[in-house]
């Protein structure tokens, strides 16, 4: 009886704190599909940007030149695994090519990222890249790739209120003049509702008196 009372309050937690984890609204934002759901722009055409393998020490399109890629390891608030891949910018002459794709958003207060990775090769390229990530009209990340960190996940992370319904753009840009360029990798985009990090009081609640129902009734077989 008292077993079954136990299992009962650790399903209704689970099921609580489940509804509590809300899904990404970027189809695709771990690219685990290519570029399924993306639209590119001005994608040049040599080297336009792509899909790569991680942990592959192969050639474009593969893997990122022959520089096997470490799956991306920064914490994130995605609710997407890492997987097995990443997009990656690479041309050296993209006049601001872009990724990107449009998404519905209710109003609402929203959890906005994804993490980016400059590879070794390409930051050793004398041509500079201005990388651009912006979200719902956030600019979360905008800097030149030579500024920032060389072989490093970092992601960035941030939250936006929507006051409009409508649809918003989640757009990627890369700028690069000069060959070689350098490069930048990204993964695990996200549009989350509400902040999925905090449980939620009512799975707590849950669980504190069902653990205290638990306690009276060993109290009352004693
Ligand atoms: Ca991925
Ligand atoms: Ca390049």
């Amino acid at each position: 009886m008292l077993k079954n009372v136990v299992l009962a309050v650790i399903v209704a937690a689970s099921c609580a704190s489940g509804t509590a984890e809300a899904a990404n609204l970027v189809l695709n934002g771990s690219f685990e599909d290519g570029l399924t759901g993306w639209t590119k722009t001005n994608a040049p055409a040599s080297y336009p940007v792509t899909t790569i393998l991680y942990g592959a020490a192969q050639p474009y399109p593969v893997g990122a030149f022959g520089e096997a890629i470490p799956q991306q390891n920064a914490p994130t608030n995605s609710p997407d695994a890492a997987g097995l891949r990443a997009a990656y910018f690479v041309s050296d002459f993209s006049n601001v090519e872009t990724l990107s794709q449009s998404i519905f958003l209710n109003p609402g207060v929203y959890q906005i990222g994804f993490s980016t990775y400059a590879p070794r090769n390409g930051y050793a390229n004398a041509g500079d890249a201005v990388f651009v990530g912006s979200i719902a009209g956030v600019d979360l990340a905008s800097y030149n790739v030579s500024t920032g960190p060389v072989a490093l996940w970092q992601t960035y992370a941030g939250a936006t209120t929507i006051t409009t319904a409508g649809n918003y753009l989640v757009s990627f840009s890369f700028l690069t003049n000069r060959s070689p360029s350098k490069d930048i990798v990204i993964d695990q985009v996200y549009v989350i509702e509400g902040n999925p990090s905090v449980p939620e009081p009512t799975s707590l609640v849950l669980l504190g008196s069902a653990l205290l129902g638990a306690g009276v009734l060993r109290r009352r077989r004693r």
